[in-house]
């Protein structure tokens, strides 16, 4: 299992421009690039040049930034294409062609035989014109192709041994973990190629379906900043990263976790959205205990109800007191913080009137701490 040796392919800048507010200007490009690659992600994944000329623009802006981490971009399986992308200097090319029957029949119309040559003429002109650059060859809705056309257009393409990684992409979020396992499988085992996943989120998988693509011998896995593309989007990098790191630390120990929330802020920001409650890691709760059980025992070993630590992300975990939910250990320690010396049964008798008045409405934390210094006699 290479998941020691896994890298990200960030495509915050490519499929993250394809969410619905999304639409970065140079300098915002810039700061994101800039922040990923402090971050430590592998790779940086850009909108195609063909696009329109400030994404051409852009790349060149990019490329000679001189980042750590290799920039690519994502063209169709086209010669122009290909020739437009190779002239801004870029470190790689992420090729991609729909081989579903969905996207035969409204895409581009190629049989399967068509797409085996075409894929084959343009890779090869390809790597004529640039014997250096890292090459990528996806098919797009892998997961709803029949699976002997996917291996005999990915067969056909290993077996020129001139692209560097396959890609598989759940193109709509239909995919389970076990499906993206047996498929990231067999072209481990029948190509010895590295192997990107790109998955789609529509159903809610897209981080399970990611690790489970990397449990089956994926090298390389697509993220955006929020999780931000197409729809609903693909996996996120911070869910990625709280994944593998719930595996084992030293996963991710590789990259600066304590940018995740500037990461997560800036894109939020900058799509004018704010991050969900319940995103991993960053979200307003994630670090958040309320019950009094709970609370207790966090008190006594955060272990008990973190499995993320939040001082790795440069993150503080919260007790909620001014609720009805609320126990007595949270007030005690709520007490100490102010500096109040109460003996137990006053922390307990100011817990009551807290519920007591919580089961009208929540208190502030400043409510509470107003009756904690009157039960001190300040
Ligand atoms: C799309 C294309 C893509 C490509 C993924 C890839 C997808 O925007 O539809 O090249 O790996 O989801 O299939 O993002
Ligand atoms: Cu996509």
């Amino acid at each position: 299992m290479p998941l020691n040796q896994f890298a990200i392919i960030e495509s915050t800048l490519r499929e993250g421009e394809q969410f619905s507010t999304a639409s970065f200007s140079t300098a915002q490009k810039l700061e994101i690039a800039g922040l990923l690659d402090a971050f430590g992600v592998e790779m940086i994944e850009m909108t195609s040049p063909v696009a329109s000329p400030q994404s051409e623009a852009d790349i060149r802006t990019i490329v000679s930034a001189g980042l750590n981490a290799r920039i690519l971009t994502h063209i169709r399986c086209h010669k122009d294409d290909a020739l437009r992308a190779l002239d801004t200097g870029v470190h790689g090319l992420d090729v991609v062609i729909g081989t579903s029957p969905q996207l035969i029949q409204h895409s581009h119309g190629k049989s399967i035989r068509q797409i085996v040559d075409t894929a084959s003429e343009v890779l090869s002109f390809i790597r004529e014109q640039a014997p250096d650059i890292i090459l990528r060859f996806s098919t797009e809705d892998t997961f709803r192709s029949r699976e002997s056309d996917l291996l005999r257009v990915y067969l056909a393409v290993a077996d020129l041994g001139i692209v560097n990684r396959l890609g598989v992409a759940d193109t709509v979020g239909v995919a389970q973990p076990l499906q993206v396992y047996h498929i990231v499988h067999q072209l481990v085992r029948l190509t010895m190629l590295d192997v990107e996943f790109h998955g789609h989120n529509d159903s809610g998988c897209a981080i399970a379906n990611a690790a489970a693509a990397l449990e089956a011998g994926a090298t390389h896995i697509d993220t955006t900043i929020l999780g931000i593309g197409e729809r609903n989007g693909i996996t996120p990098l911070g869910g990625l990263i709280a994944r593998l790191y719930t595996l084992d630390r030293a996963y991710v120990a590789k990259y600066d976790l304590g940018l995740l929330p500037r990461l997560d802020a800036l894109i939020a920001d900058i799509c004018g959205i704010p991050i969900p409650f319940s995103n991993y890691i960053t979200g307003a709760s994630a670090f958040m205990h309320k019950a009094g059980i709970h609370a207790k025992a966090v008190l006594a070993d955060p272990a008990t109800y973190e499995i993320l630590r939040p001082e790795d992300f440069g993150l503080t975990r919260e007790i909620a007191i001014g609720h009805r939910l609320t126990g007595w250990n949270s007030l005690k320690e709520r007490a100490q913080k102010l500096g109040l010396i109460l003996d137990d049964d006053t922390v307990r008798a100011v817990t009551q009137e807290v519920k007591r008045r919580a089961d009208t409405a929540p208190l502030a934390l400043h409510e509470v701490d107003a009756l904690l210094q009157q039960a001190a006699g300040i």
